[in-house]
């Protein structure tokens, strides 16, 4: 009898053990079902309030994982084992997960809140008919700076930032496309740029730039920045809008030769096990009272024309952050550049960094 009960006691405890390791894993790993609803977002992309009243409105539990790049959040969709629901990747990298078949195609009909965003942001030419994507935020790439520590430096042009005088002055956001993007652009290429001799100048241009400098880093940029831990950053919009929130003595500009106008749109990847559950988050961030709190939270530019009406207009009025068609007109759209060419741009801006060590 005794051995009976030592056995039943052991078998109990290993099934304890292995219920609480699958859970643990489960969350680490992503894997969601039942019940919950497993998001992949950027970090600092939302803010935290929205996600528990989502929680308390459905009785669903989140599990919120974050990246740090596209090119992170495809490699860990396109490698498996993992079951987002929702993800928020941008334009060129929704293209590639069309082109993979790694995404599901969305029910409109369960998103009846998609009638607030702005008939700007919608069909446009990496996912016509909003098929696979809704609009989440979007902005441009450019330059954050502190006049107080440029030393009478104006920002018009890329090629400021090889001023003598910026030494060690520069932080640039950890982004592939973004880097690579202001060395075509500098010398007035595209930022869609395929040819290899372009790409090799960009790459020689963006040496030249290393005395200037200090690190390149992820979400970390708007704290030093913000603290003015450096004098001017290569940044996304939002991110400018939240570092001048922190410390109003900064500007934010988009230089002369163009930059990038960029899309963050969720989708459903098709690992997804709560895909009903995922039409119902993606419609509570259309929400107008919902989109306007997230806008807020987080700095960056909202395409829900509804929730824009919520907004302050010190916020929706600023063209930095909100630029109109003509100048939005002038930027560029990251093109999907086909797997070869995606993994060549990370390659070259490796070595970029490499030599900025
Ligand atoms: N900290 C949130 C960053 C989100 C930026 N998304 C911009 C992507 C541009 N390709």
């Amino acid at each position: 009898m005794k051995q009976l009960v030592r056995t039943f006691a052991l078998v109990f405890v290993a099934a304890f053990a292995l219920m609480i390791l699958t859970s643990y894993l489960n969350k680490s790993q992503g894997y969601s079902g039942g019940n919950t609803l497993t998001i992949y977002n950027w970090g600092d992309y939302i803010d935290p309030d929205l996600l528990t009243e989502f929680e308390e409105e459905t009785g669903m539990k989140v599990i919120y994982q974050t990246f740090d790049s596209n090119e992170a959040m495809l490699t860990k969709i396109e490698q498996g084992g993992t079951t987002f629901d929702v993800a928020i990747p941008s334009e060129y990298a929704i293209s590639k997960m069309k082109e993979e078949n790694l995404l599901v195609a969305l029910d409109h009909s369960k998103l009846p809140n998609l009638k607030n965003i702005d008939a700007r942001f919608m069909n446009l030419s990496f996912d016509e008919d909003n098929k696979f994507s809704i609009p989440y935020f979007w902005g441009t790439v450019g330059v954050v700076f502190n006049p107080e520590l440029v030393d009478g430096l104006t920002f018009e042009s890329w090629n400021d930032l090889w001023d003598p005088r910026l030494k060690n002055q520069i932080l640039l956001l950890d982004g592939a496309r973004e880097v690579m993007g202001m060395g075509l652009n500098s010398l007035g290429y595209s930022l869609n740029d395929t040819n290899e001799d372009h790409l090799q100048e960009a790459l020689t241009k963006l040496s030249t730039l290393t005395p200037n400098v200090r690190a390149i880093v992820g979400d970390e940029i708007k704290m030093l920045l913000a603290n003015e831990e450096a004098a001017v950053g290569l940044v996304w919009s939002g991110d400018a809008s939240e570092i001048m929130d922190e410390n109003d003595k900064l500007d934010y500009m988009v230089p002369e030769e163009g930059s990038n106008l960029w899309f963050d749109n969720m989708v459903i990847p098709t690992t997804a096990r709560n895909v009903e559950g995922a039409h119902q988050f993606i419609n509570f961030m259309l929400d107008p009272d919902h989109a306007a709190r997230n806008a807020e939270y987080v700095g960056y530019s909202t395409p829900n024309a509804a929730a824009l009406e919520l907004l302050p207009e010190d916020i929706t009025e600023d063209e930095r952050f909100y630029p109109d068609e003509t100048l939005t007109g002038k930027l560029e759209v990251y093109d999907n550049l086909g797997k070869k060419m995606l993994s060549h741009y990370n390659d070259l801006f490796l070595e970029f960094k490499m030599h900025s060590k």
